[in-house]
């Protein structure tokens, strides 16, 4: 009885590439060799696919460098598979080579980060390929990537959320001074300091923080290179907690709650501080009894308010008035053995070896087509 193969893809043309090749060599330390044969598929920085070396201890980071793929596509009997997704011709005359790899495997664990990523296309790729992949599917991978459609969902679904405004892309074009006159109004009601954000991006990159109006343009153009939609949102007061959740056979539990302290969440423009310095979370997050199962309660909420498959981590604010508010999901969270999500399952009782071999029981249990 053949072993299911799984494909870990990771890299990517992502500015958090060097991320996902040292989660990708967790994960391939921690998959049950006895149980799956494994097919690491890196992306290069370039967005050539490649059959990789399987030696994790060629992905870590080294003299203070993250690594790249190209690291371990350029080993003896590394395959390059016929795929440029820099080229569009490559793209378009040879999609079938995708699928072709790909069939022969049971099931994908994705892990790039951002657009083409994390956003549902890469997805949409594994859907029409028909291969089972760990995590959301489309729908739940674009709402997560989406700072407006997530706020409208969990609003639809009676979840609380923050005060925000959207700023489209024409809305600026066409005129910028209602667009400033509009967030002062917001302003107006919400108070300085505001939080101006791409709209949709994977990590915090083009986030400000804009103290009054006479910074507000410089933040709207720096958030427009990311996306020409961005989303504006008050200041709120309060702490941070965060709560993973986590398909099991007969559906999503949530784990024990943690806390980031104020001064790691206010290293918000540094991304490597969401992803390396996550040790300094507090697990499990010192709440009343009342407040973890509340905040539990609305984790799982947001999982299917979303529909959410595999994993997702649950971000709010627990308000000076008491009040839980969702800040947003994350569909693939951070993912080393010392990030918050392992951790928080961790603290749970569900150690990173049984992790992942949850998510790829869940993704193999799931039916492909429609669900
Ligand atoms: F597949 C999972 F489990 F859904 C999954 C995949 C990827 C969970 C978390 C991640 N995370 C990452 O890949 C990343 C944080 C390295 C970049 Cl998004």
């Amino acid at each position: 009885d053949r072993k299911p193969r799984v494909a870990v893809v990771f890299g990517g043309r992502s500015s958090e590439h060097g991320v996902s090749v040292v989660t990708a060599a967790s994960v391939l330390r921690a998959i049950d060799r006895d149980k799956y044969d494994v097919l690491p598929i890196g992306i290069t920085t370039e967005g050539r696919w490649a059959l990789t070396a399987d030696e994790p201890e060629r992905m870590a980071i080294a003299e203070r460098r993250m690594p790249t793929v190209e690291q371990v596509a350029d080993h003896e009997g590394a395959v390059a598979l016929p795929v440029d997704p820099a080229s569009r011709e490559v793209v378009y005359t040879e999609a079938g080579a995708v699928p072709k790899v790909l069939g022969e495997v049971d099931v994908v664990f994705p892990m790039l980060h951002g657009p083409y990523g994390e956003d549902g296309t890469l997805q949409g790729l594994l859907e029409l390929s028909g291969v089972p992949y760990v995590g959301s599917g489309v729908l739940a991978s674009a709402v997560g990537m989406d700072k407006e459609y997530m706020k409208r969902i969990f609003t639809s679904f009676g979840l609380a959320v923050g005060p925000y405004l959207v700023i489209r892309p024409r809305e600026w074009e066409r005129s910028e001074e209602s667009v400033r006159r509009k967030v002062a109004d917001f302003a107006g009601a919400h108070g300085w300091p505001l939080f101006v954000k791409p709209a949709r991006a994977g990590s915090s990159l083009g986030i400000s923080k804009v103290e009054g109006p006479d910074d507000l343009d410089a933040a709207v153009i720096e958030a427009r290179r990311h996306d020409p939609k961005i989303i504006i949102e008050a200041l709120l007061s309060g702490r941070e907690i965060e709560c993973g959740v986590l398909e099991f056979e007969d559906g999503p539990r949530a784990s024990v709650p943690a806390e980031i302290p104020p001064a790691t969440a206010s290293d918000f423009y540094d991304f490597d501080a969401k992803y390396i310095d996550a040790a300094e979370g507090i697990v499990p997050a010192p709440l009343t009894e009342r407040q973890t199962a509340e905040v539990r309660r609305l984790a799982v909420a947001a999982f299917e308010a979303a529909s959410c498959e595999g994993l997702v981590r649950a971000d709010f604010f627990l308000l000076d008035s008491g009040e839980f508010v969702i800040n947003e999901i994350n569909t693939m969270p951070g993912f080393t053995p010392i990030s918050m999500y392992p951790r928080m399952w961790q603290e749970s009782g569900v150690g990173y070896p049984e992790l992942i071999d949850r998510l790829l029981q869940a993704a193999l249990n799931r039916a492909t087509g429609l669900r």
